[in-house]
Formats: structure tokens, C-alpha cells, sequence
């Protein structure tokens, strides 16, 4: 279904084995170094969301090759970008980041842009586990007018053209809503593929 213009939102897109292997895949990139952790902002606070990185490391506002303490970045395997190429069916997609965000029954994620890739190429987002309160904005403000999508496990959405740099943010995750077949007892999984038009 397209929500809006570049928008389009697949459910069930991912097989249960998908979601099996990039749920393993996960605790494996969360392991540390470079692994998954509350990201701090500038005004001192942390988002209540943890993410790790694959291939470049986002802070806000920027993306670097090593994490915070100077770790490397993990790589971002062939066969994710392949995922990737597949999701919006042209072979030439080749993303170079992947961030993954995990969401316990409290997290939520604001209204924003992703504006850091030097990049206009399309989003790929993937979700495993509980679902969750999809907000798709504008892209002129925060503001109204938004779409409430509910994204469930096993969903893809694409996000090119004029929705690239649209607001958007998660409300809420539903608890208990998830598979815990997937190999996920609890919480939510988010992957989502970029371009960063860097070298
Ligand atoms: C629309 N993640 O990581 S996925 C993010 O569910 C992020 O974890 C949310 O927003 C999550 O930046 C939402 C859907 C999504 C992701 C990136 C987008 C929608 C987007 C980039 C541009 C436009
Ligand atoms: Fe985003």
C-alpha cells in the first residue's frame, strides 16, 4: 500500500525465517564493541530507543567509521544489502549502512528527518517482533498532517522519492504483540538500510 507518494508499506514481506535469521543476526551486531547502546544526545539526554550501526556509525548529527570509544564499526554483510536491493526490487541499491533499533515496551522515537546521508536514495525499514505505532509526517514540520500506520512483524516499508525526507516517528510499541518464535521473547526490532553517498 503506498501511504503516500515514495511511501509504500508491504505487510508480512519477511518470511518467519527471515525474521528467525535476522533476529540471531541482531544479538550477534548488539555484542560489544561496537555494540547496541542508548544513544546520547547533545542536550545531555539518551534516546530511549538502543541502536547499533552497521557499516557507518550515526551520533547525532553525523556518521563516522568508528563508534564513540573508537571502536571499528561492524561491517554491513553482503547478504543484508541483497535484502536491501530486493525490498525495492532494483539490483543497483547497494546500501553502506544499516542501524538496528531495538524498542523495550517503553521506548518511542520522536518526530524527525533523516537528513544525514549525503544520500536522496530510498529508506528500506524492516520490523520483527512487537508491533508498533508508525507516525509518518510532512516534510515541512513535525506537525500535522500524519498517517498512524501499525507496523507488525515481518513488515517492509520504502521510503523514496518525496517521502525520503519526511518526518516520521514510532509512538508506541504493543507489548506482548510479537512471535516469540522469531527467537525475540519480547520488544520490538526495527532495521532499517541507507545509502550514505560517502567514501
Ligand atoms: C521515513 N526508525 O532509525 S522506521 C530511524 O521504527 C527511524 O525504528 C523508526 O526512524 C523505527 O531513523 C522508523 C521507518 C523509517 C525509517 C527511516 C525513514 C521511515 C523513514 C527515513 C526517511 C523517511
Ligand atoms: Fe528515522
Amino acid at each position: 500500500a503506498e501511504i503516500a507518494p515514495g511511501a509504500v508499506h508491504t505487510p508480512d514481506w519477511l518470511s518467519p525465517d527471515e525474521q528467525r535469521r535476522l533476529v540471531a543476526a541482531c544479538r550477534d551486531w548488539a555484542a560489544a564493541p561496537a555494540g547496541m547502546r542508548h544513544t546520547r544526545l547533545p542536550s545531555g539526554g539518551v534516546m530511549s530507543v538502543q541502536t547499533v550501526c552497521l557499516g557507518w556509525h550515526w551520533t547525532p548529527y553525523r556518521y563516522s567509521r568508528t563508534t564513540e570509544d573508537g571502536s571499528p564499526v561492524k561491517p554491513l554483510p553482503d547478504w543484508l544489502a541483497d535484502l536491501g536491493a530486493r525490498a525495492v526490487g532494483d539490483p543497483a541499491y547497494r546500501p553502506d549502512i544499516a542501524l538496528v533499533n531495538f524498542y523495550d515496551q517503553a521506548a518511542k522515537m520522536g518526530m524527525h528527518q533523516d537528513k544525514d546521508e549525503r544520500s536522496d536514495a530510498p529508506v528500506v525499514s524492516l520490523s520483527i517482533g512487537d508491533s508498533c505505532v508508525f507516525r509518518f509526517g510532512n516534510t515541512e514540520h513535525r506537525n500535522r498532517p500524519w498517517t498512524d500506520v501499525e507496523l507488525r512483524s515481518g513488515d517492509l516499508f520504502v521510503f523514496g522519492g518525496p517521502s525520503r525526507f519526511a518526518y516520521h516517528g514510532v509512538t508506541k510499541t504493543l507489548p506482548g504483540t510479537g512471535d516469540p518464535a522469531t527467537g525475540l521473547a519480547a520488544g520490538r526490532l526495527n532495521i532499517t538500510l541507507r545509502v550514505s553517498g560517502m567514501d
